[in-house]
């Protein structure tokens, strides 16, 4: 098989965001789109002689994309490629076979959470030898390289049949095809307590997965019906669908709201869990109770050593700035290190490989541990299941009185979609340009303490991230956190996170938009946000 050498011209803005490249498909599909970010990141990482790890969530042009990168790999000079089964793999069993194999990184296909279809979104991650998303350094590397290079490197060669499991070669590369769920699933046995949460579901638990046609339907029908023995149809939207069934794969209150209905419905199972796209985030319910990312992160945090993974207690925890200080208050009555790093899993990964964490969470429903570098959806509601057998309590009476122990963070996140970049900009910049004067002010019955723009130091390799959202506190530990999303594919998206701490029982039923009203109503003063975009309420509340 003979290698092309294709001439090509550089492609603007292939700049990876908060965690990866992501584009409309037809964007990714046009000529040589794809085959340019690849080689940049082949060139950039180097290929010859090495061995990596490559699968997707399964959504439209997957499994071209695939074949694309299969037949790059084997021109770049690459040994070996692993990949799994029809080119799937949720982005938390990659990460688990690029450590379990020792590979130098592996390619995730995926936009996560963002529709797919022919119209929608397509994207591409590199992810480092120890499973977790390329950090900053190297991802401005690849996008560099984007803009320079002049061809690209692929075999003459056809599809390799990647429906049966086995080792094929391609060129002088071989290619091995595995379940994507297997050693997944070996994992999980490992870290959890199966017989507790068997026992469990033999004692008539009754619990509810949607895995919204996206990835995490084999992985959650194996573990969840087949291994721990949970009823046939506990697992829903269970077969993935290229185009995820025209749903939006966001496990949220929003986008998953028939299993919201169904939670909070006559006859609600026990427990509702949902994934996203590409399997990392994780939504839990109880009958008739949300459970918020950033309160789950601190209950797994206060309870994780009810786990047989996590018996030695956690070496410390870290969160996203965004994410609520729940589990701050956690950290603290263990005696722990508490991180607090920029939006995306990359920043998680250096603090994981260095043993100061083992948990991690964002306020964005993911939540994860140092068993791989991604977060992990299943993995957070298999902890859930843990300790719900091992406590024998309901959801509810977990959460009530994991708040009388720590108080309660209300928390929300307020989205502005789509909204005009331009416009947005604009905002960002008057909001910094006011920063430094804030302090001290008034309004509405709350005085702020201080204002900054979040920047990152990392305690491990020392580098630096500016602009990481702007914070304003106010005395009473109240705090808004404005940003803008680092992964949407149209115009901007402006994130405002809303927290408030409440420490009086009795409050602690309030509907936090109702405890958070306040903290909003500054928000908009603030940053004159309907002023700059037009617009006064957001189109996702979570
Ligand atoms: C969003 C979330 C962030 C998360 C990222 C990737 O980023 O806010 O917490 O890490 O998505 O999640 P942004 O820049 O749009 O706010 V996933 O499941 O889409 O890989
Ligand atoms: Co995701």
């Amino acid at each position: 098989m003979s290698i092309e050498i294709v001439s090509t011209a550089p492609i603007a803005g292939q700049k990876p965001g908060t965690s990866g490249l992501r584009k409309k498909t037809p964007v990714f599909m046009r000529p040589h789109y794809l085959e340019n970010f690849v080689q940049a990141i082949f060139d950039v990482v180097g290929a010859r002689g090495k061995t990596f790890v490559l699968g997707g969530d399964g959504r439209y042009f997957n499994d071209r994309a695939a074949q694309v990168i299969l037949r790059m790999a084997a021109a770049n000079g690459a040994a070996r490629v692993i990949v799994g089964q029809g080119a799937i793999l949720s982005t938390p069993a990659a990460s688990h076979l690029i450590r379990l194999h020792g590979t130098d990184g592996g390619l995730i296909l995926s936009a996560s959470h963002n529709p797919g279809g022919p119209a929608e979104d397509f994207g591409l991650k590199f992810n480092m030898p120890n499973g977790g998303p390329a950090p900053e350094p190297v991802t401005e590397a690849i996008f560099g390289r984007t803009a320079t290079l002049k061809e690209y490197r692929i075999l003459a060669a056809q599809d390799v049949d990647l429906t049966a499991i086995g080792r094929v070669a391609l060129g002088d590369m071989t290619v091995d095809v595995v379940d994507p769920v297997a050693d997944y699933a070996a994992l999980m046995e490992r870290l959890f307590d199966f017989p507790a949460i068997c026992a469990m579901f033999a004692a008539g638990f009754r619990m509810r997965f949607d895995a919204m046609c996206a990835v995490t339907g084999p992985y959650a029908r194996e573990i969840l019906e087949t291994r721990l023995g949970a009823a046939p149809g506990t697992v829903i939207n269970a077969t993935p669908l290229p185009d995820f069934g025209g749903l939006h794969p966001d496990p949220n209150p929003v986008w998953a709201r028939a299993l919201m209905d169904e939670m909070f419905g006559a006859d609600a199972p026990d427990f509702g869990a949902a994934s996203d796209g590409d399997g990392d985030r994780n939504m839990v319910v109880g009958r008739g109770i949300y459970v918020s990312p950033s309160d789950s992160l601190a209950v797994l945090a206060a309870n994780a050593t009810l786990a047989p993974g996590y018996r030695a207690g956690l070496k410390g925890v870290a969160r996203s700035m965004p994410t609520s200080a729940a589990v701050d208050r956690v950290a603290q009555a263990l005696g722990i290190g508490c991180h607090e790093t920029p939006t995306g899993w990359k920043f998680f990964g250096n603090l994981l490989d260095a043993g100061k964490v083992t948990l991690c969470g964002e306020e964005s429903f993911g939540t994860g541990s140092d068993h791989v570098r991604e977060k992990d959806g299943l993995w957070a509601v298999l902890m859930w299941l843990n300790i719900l057998a091992v406590r024998k309590q309901s959801v509810a009476e977990i959460l009530t009185s994991h708040w009388s122990s720590f108080g309660r963070n209300y928390y929300s996140r307020h989205d502005f979609e789509a909204v005009d970049a331009a416009k947005a900009d604009a905002m960002a910049t008057a909001l910094r340009g006011i920063l430094p004067d804030l302090a001290g002010q008034h309004l509405h019955g709350l005085t702020i303490l201080s204002a900054d723009e979040f920047a990152y130091t990392d305690p491990v390799d020392g580098s630096v991230s500016q602009r990481q959202g702007v914070r304003i506190r106010f005395t009473d530990g109240s705090r808004i956190v404005l940003r803008l999303s680092g992964t949407g594919t149209e115009g901007a998206t402006l994130r405002l996170y809303l927290e408030r701490y409440e420490a009086d029982p009795d409050r602690f039923s309030l509907d936090p938009q109702l405890a958070l009203a306040p903290v909003i109503q500054a928000a908009h003063s603030l940053a004159r946000i309907a002023e700059y975009i037009g617009r006064s309420a957001p189109d996702v509340i979570t």
